[in-house]
């Protein structure tokens, strides 16, 4: 008999796999020229957010290129600050800048409450992507952590050491926590609705979890995902979906990770060999090849991608991916190889 179910959610299951499945971080982007010709059309990134048509278009673009195991719903993770009138563009070489960032008390309180039908452009993409892929290829989707889209709503662009976010959170102790519960019911509203649009996973995004030490990391961040968590687990609509967290270089141990109830971890690149066995079949584990690594020969990729996948290879639930996204410099022949060695090893 064929085991016809996808072996991402056979790895999410904690299934032992010969062959791990294979999806990367930032998987659409700026590398693939594909990418920046339909991008080019668009001034405001944002702008090519609200197309779905544009959205599924760019999310099987690295499906085609690279037959990998799983698509992501293409959109960002500040779309939840934009629909709390907020006001998110991009800039070119900038990134992110907000018109209406979070100053003062009175922003928090003042905040309009969350809409999810005000971004059904999103769930408009992610039924367009599910009908497009093959049956066989799982969708994820997914929405920043609440700590990580408090910290560019005050922030109100990215930055290294986020100074305002961090000197508000300590002089605004109330309404940082209004603040991030807010932004976890709207993190909540908008994955049900992208589950019954037909995500089959979701992934949340703590991109900013570096910035804190470990306390702050419990109480402002890991805190709130274990809330968002429990109400999709208790969610008749979301409880069987997958939950996978991706924490960049935390100030905690694996162990703390799998506290939230995720499904899977996704390790960040500097996570050590203790603390990865510290998981073995705790959760399903996701990782954690170094970006870098593919601006190196392909001897180098080799090299590093099965020292990777030795480690990984007893481990029930294990899915190949990057530690964190690929990056705008990396050749897409690149991306092939790293694919083709790990389906060959
Ligand atoms: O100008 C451009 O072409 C925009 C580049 C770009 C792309 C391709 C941005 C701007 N966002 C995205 C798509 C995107 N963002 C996806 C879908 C594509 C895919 O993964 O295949 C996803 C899942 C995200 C999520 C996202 N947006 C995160 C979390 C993931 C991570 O990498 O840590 C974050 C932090 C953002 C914010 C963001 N979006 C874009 C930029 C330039 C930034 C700021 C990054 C920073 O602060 O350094």
């Amino acid at each position: 008999m064929i085991n016809s179910n996808p072996v991402f959610l056979e790895a999410l299951k904690k299934e032992k796999l010969s062959t791990p499945p294979i999806w990367y971080m930032r998987q659409a982007g700026r590398y693939m020229p594909e990418y920046r010709k339909i991008r080019s059309k668009f001034k405001n990134f944002l702008d090519m957010c609200r197309d779905p048509e544009v959205c599924c278009e760019l999310a099987l673009q690295p499906i085609d290129a690279f037959s990998l195991d799983a698509a992501i719903l293409f959109s960002d993770i500040l779309t939840i600050p934009d629909a709390l009138g907020l006001k998110v563009k991009f800039v070119e070489k900038e990134g992110p800048v907000f018109e209406n960032p979070i100053n003062s008390v009175d922003d928090v309180n003042n905040l309009i409450p969350f809409d999810p039908d005000s971004l059904s452009y999103v769930y408009e993409a992610v039924s367009n992507i599910k009908n497009a892929l093959p049956r066989d290829i799982p969708l994820i989707g997914f929405c920043g952590s609440p700590w990580t889209l408090a910290a560019y709503s005050i922030e109100g662009h990215s930055s290294k050491n986020f100074e305002k976010t961090i000197k508000f959170v300590m002089d605004n102790k109330a309404e940082t926590h209004l603040l991030l519960s807010r932004l976890t019911d709207a993190c909540f509203l908008y994955l049900r609705k992208q589950v019954q649009a037909g995500a089959d996973v979701v992934q949340i995004f703590d991109s900013w979890a570096n910035i804190l030490d470990s306390k702050q990391l419990n109480d402002l961040s890991l805190s709130y995902i274990k809330f968002l968590i429990t109400a999709l687990k208790q969610d008749p609509v979301t409880s069987n979906i997958p939950i996978i967290l991706f924490a960049r270089e935390p100030s905690c141990n694996s162990r703390t990770l799998i506290e939230t109830s995720a499904d899977c971890i996704s390790l960040y690149w500097s996570m050590n060999d203790f603390d990865i066995d510290l998981a073995r079949g705790k959760t399903a584990l996701q990782g954690n090849l170094d970006p870098k690594i593919l601006l190196e020969s392909d001897v180098i990729i080799k090299n590093e991608t099965y020292k990777i996948l030795d480690r990984f290879k007893d481990f029930p639930g294990y899915i190949f991916n990057l530690g964190h996204g690929l990056t705008p410099d990396i050749n897409p022949e690149k991306v092939k190889y790293l694919t083709e060695i790990v389906r060959e090893f």
